[in-house]
């Protein structure tokens, strides 16, 4: 079985949010496409307290995109962001939803960022996803969403890294910085994630 995750198509990472992603709208007619061409569809949304540790304004002296060390690992301060409940935190109106057969929050301990859909990044956490797509007998995971050297690169790599064989499909997901998005890709292929665009699938 093959499932598509829609990694944090939500309103703050589109044009016009608080951590918008550019031209990150231009994914989702192609993502509302390919829907169907899977046999199961699920979807991950950020979901932070107002207070969480991610957040800038949540540290004295510190600005939007200082690097701090969070429980020993590098931590990116975010602006606020997909906050529990806001207009930010829902899926764009624009993404077809009908399909997802289950949504994985993350990102709710304040303590700790949660990029990849399927644990927080000190890994001690899940979300359920894995159990979820392994019940449903899935061993081939596409993902695709926002952002691009960010969410989507580390659910990828989660995903492969738990035995599922995994596809990142580069023209449904938006990076934030080219760089970081050239070594993320870099990382996935030498970990076995295969590479293609929508007309691959
Ligand atoms: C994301 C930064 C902070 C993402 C989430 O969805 O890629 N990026 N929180
Ligand atoms: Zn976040």
């Amino acid at each position: 079985m093959r499932a598509l995750i829609l990694v944090d198509i939500q309103n703050d990472f589109l044009p016009g949010g608080s951590l918008a992603v550019a031209k990150g709208d231009e994914i989702i007619p192609l993502v509302n496409n390919i829907q169907s061409k899977f046999d199961s569809v699920v979807a991950s949304q950020d979901w932070h307290p107002e207070n969480h540790a991610s957040f800038a304004s949540n540290h004295n002296t510190k600005k939007v995109f200082d690097v701090i060390k969070l429980d020993g690992q590098d931590q990116v301060l975010w602006p606020n962001h997909c906050v529990q409940g806001t207009t930010g935190a829902a899926f764009s109106s624009d993404l077809n939803t009908d399909a997802v057969a289950a949504i994985f929050r993350k990102g709710m301990n304040k303590e700790v960022d949660s990029y990849s859909a399927f644990f927080d990044n000190n890994k001690t956490q899940h979300t359920g996803l894995e159990a979820y797509l392994k019940s449903m007998q899935v061993t081939e995971v596409y993902v695709c969403g926002l952002a691009a050297d960010y969410c989507v690169y580390f659910t990828a790599k989660d995903a492969q890294s738990l035995g599922f064989k995994t596809y990142y499909i580069t023209d449904a997901t938006r990076y934030i910085s080219e760089e970081i998005y050239n070594n993320a890709i870099l990382d996935l292929q030498q970990h076995g994630v295969t590479i293609l665009t929508s007309a691959d699938i």
